[in-house]
């Protein structure tokens, strides 16, 4: 008899029932057999109802799809087929032909027909053609014989269908599988028009959303899509995927996607992580999203949040989740790690019962107990795992406070730096707790999973602990934590990390890249003997964004004669930043400018000054890889000109001036003004003070 949820799903789509549940379509190892007869058990459990095979990396799914299976392998796909159906699981079975199928040569789709025949008999009669991941261009045969890519896939989509017999259930992956990937976008792109008009009616098409990860999938995307597609489409959401990215996993709960959406989808199916155990959360809470709506009466939700689902709500969800995870997490999946009563029941024999139990005397080791895991620890594990766009809430508390205690570091420790250190510290210390009783959990194949993970984690965390530590005064100094014989975890991430620490953007936010002993800087006001360097800093700059070195003796911009030292900056308004090797930076400032403006710019707008009466030029070296001294100068000198009653302070910058333009936008306060007669490559950015 059908339940009154799948009454509901079939008026939603028809006659057909809401597709609901998890598509296997990673790259990587594919899941094992049990673990997939595991899932299908839980997928009942959960009331969702569909998986779709589709492991990029098994043989005969992608790369060689038109090879038939061996008798060991049909045996080992028939009692899988046969799994789901006990479990009332619908199995699709998908084939991705993309990456070398001639579309045009009629063998080529014999031996698909042949491949899919051979499943049909191994008791599968659900199927999907997949056109994920591949080359776009087409060979000259499939070119003279299509219009377009679009007309060959659906082309043989649609034979593949008919001749299959028209299955209830038969899903498409178009190549353009998201809207990111639609030229010029979704409502204009013939790819997807084409796919609309003439894929049959009874074939459904997959859509991952506005991007592959997709981080929300809104209501009004989907309907342009439909539109387009002229049907509603099944979402195929990667967002628990971690297939891209080798340290992350993703243990948050299905998010950012309204309950709204559910009568104007076919179906949703996740791809989840690679690692099968680690998601019991991504599947559990899809499950509960699936199952919003007909969960009768809307929550409660504080009127003008509109963030607010009424029907679902992520964290509740989450905590479902784990707390049904935790008692997997406790039970034993060990056969070897049975109780000591039942190792004695097979071993009758045995009369030692010294050796059975051993039990310390007085003086000697206690036994070894392992602290239970705890609803906290899983909390705390989903909050560091989170989401591809979002760290769960104990992880954003301590990257900020992390960020707060460096970048309060270089002044005397107050009584508030040492209580949010204590607390950095108690967080920490939570993560190892955490790490050990996991270690220790009875469930050993979701521990194997999470291994490598939690081992990462727990040792950035324990580097950032001790940082901390060494800044308070406790524990090594920071510098020495970096020199000496280091061990090979000291360089994290091997070759990859290298790579990514010197694009622009990582290195910045590696804690450790700047150790102290080298970030050692003094601030200091500018006098006379100092021009030589600050004009030597000036140049150098100029030559490394390939500026034309301006004539000395005929400046372009205020800026640049204030730097190469043909303008006198104000008295007690101009700094130089040293490091151990001389000086590395400048800043100055001109409390009135109107009166050096008249001289060298004649046309500029003289009324911006009004506002803005006092300009700034600075330079860093890109040795200085850290932005706080740069920031701590001009925090200075802008205190400075603010003390001489100035209204406002701008700066003149170029266009290629890129870490000066990044370092200004990012101070918040200066924003783009308007000055007329600056030349063309330049802007200017002001601030009121
Ligand atoms: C993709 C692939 C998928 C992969 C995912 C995340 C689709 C339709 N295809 O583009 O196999 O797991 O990205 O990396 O999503």
């Amino acid at each position: 008899m059908a339940t009154s949820v799948e009454v509901k799903d079939k008026r939603r789509t028809g006659n057909k029932r809401f597709v609901s549940g998890v598509v296997e379509g990673f790259y990587g190892r594919p899941w094992t057999m049990e673990q997939r007869t595991e899932l299908f058990k839980r997928e009942q459990k959960w009331g969702l109802n569909t998986y779709l095979y589709a492991p990029k990396d098994d043989y005969k799914h992608r790369m060689y799809w038109r090879d038939l299976y061996c008798p060991e392998e049909a045996g080992q796909l028939i009692a899988l087929i046969s799994a789901a159906k006990q479990h009332n699981i619908d199995f699709i079975y998908a084939i991705s032909p993309g990456l070398d199928i001639t579309f045009s040569n009629r063998k080529e789709v014999t031996a698909l027909k042949r491949k899919l025949d051979q499943v049909r008999d191994f008791g599968c009669s659900s199927f999907s053609l997949l056109f994920d991941d591949i080359e776009t261009e087409m060979c000259p045969a499939d070119k003279q014989a299509f219009s377009s890519f679009a007309h060959a896939q659906v082309a043989i989509t649609n034979e593949v269908y008919q001749h299959l017999g028209e299955p209830e259930t038969f899903l498409f992956c178009p190549t353009d599988y998201c809207a990111a990937f639609c030229t010029p976008n979704v409502s204009q792109s013939s790819y997807l028009h084409t796919v609309g008009d003439k894929l049959l009616p009874g074939i459904d098409v997959l859509w991952t959303g506005p991007k592959v990860v997709s981080h929300k999938i809104s209501v009004k995307s989907i309907e342009e899509v439909s539109s387009v597609l002229k049907r509603a489409p099944v979402i195929w959401d990667n967002i628990h995927a971690n297939d891209y990215d080798p340290q992350r996993i993703f243990m948050g709960p299905f998010k950012d996607r309204p309950t709204e959406l559910l009568p104007k989808l076919r179906g949703v199916l996740t791809n989840p992580n690679c690692e099968f155990h680690p998601n019991f959360v991504a599947i559990h809470t899809l499950a509960t999203w699936c199952k919003a709506c007909s969960n009768g009466a809307p929550r409660d939700v504080e009127m003008g949040d509109e963030e607010q689902d009424p029907y679902y709500s992520p964290q509740k969800a989450l905590i479902l989740a784990l707390t049904d995870w935790l008692q997997v997490f406790l039970s034993t999946d060990q056969p070897t790690a049975c109780s000591k009563k039942e190792s004695c029941d097979e071993e009758p024999m045995q009369t030692d019962l010294g050796e059975g139990s051993y039990v310390p005397e007085p003086g000697e080791n206690p036994l070894y107990t392992a602290e239970p895991l705890t609803l906290e620890d899983l909390k705390l594990l989903s909050d560091l795992f989170y989401l591809p766009y979002e760290h769960g809430s104990t992880a954003r508390t301590m990257l900020h406070q992390l960020d707060w205690l460096k970048r309060h570091s270089q002044t005397a420790k107050t009584a508030e730096w040492c209580s949010r250190a204590q607390h950095f510290d108690d967080m920490c210390e939570a993560v190892v707790r955490m790490f050990n009783r996991l270690s220790n959990a009875p469930n050993r194949s979701i521990l194997y999973d999470l291994y490598n993970y939690i081992c990462d984690i727990k040792s950035g965390v324990n580097m950032a602990q001790a940082y901390i530590k060494s800044l308070g005064g406790l524990g090594k100094p920071s510098a020495q934590l970096m020199s000496g014989d280091l061990e090979p975890w000291s360089f994290r991430g091997g070759l990859s990390g290298e790579f990514q620490r010197m694009l622009p953007g990582h290195g910045n936010r590696d804690l450790f890249k700047h150790p102290p002993k080298t970030a050692v800087f003094c601030i200091r006001p500018y006098c006379p003997e100092d021009q030589m360097e600050v004009q030597k800093i000036f140049m150098t700059m100029q030559r490394e964004r390939q500026i034309q070195v301006p004539s000395l003796t005929q400046p372009r911009l205020i800026s640049d004669m204030l730097s190469t030292g043909d303008i006198s900056p104000t008295p007690q308004c101009a700094l130089v930043l040293e490091d151990e090797l001389g000086v590395c930076g400048y800043m100055l400032a001109l409390t009135d400018t109107k009166a050096a403006a008249a001289n060298i710019q004649g046309d500029m707008n003289h009324s911006a000054f009004e506002d803005f009466p006092s300009l700034v030029t600075g330079q860093v070296l890109p040795r200085v890889s850290d932005p706080s001294p740069g920031k701590r100068m001009i925090e200075q000198l802008l205190s400075a000109i603010k003390s001489s009653g100035s209204r406002g302070v701008f700066c003149e910058l170029r266009h290629s001036e890129r870490r000066m333009l990044d370092f200004y936008a990012k101070l918040g306060s200066f924003n783009p003004i308007k000055m007329a007669g600056l030349p063309q490559d330049v802007i200017a950015m002001g601030t009121s003070l």
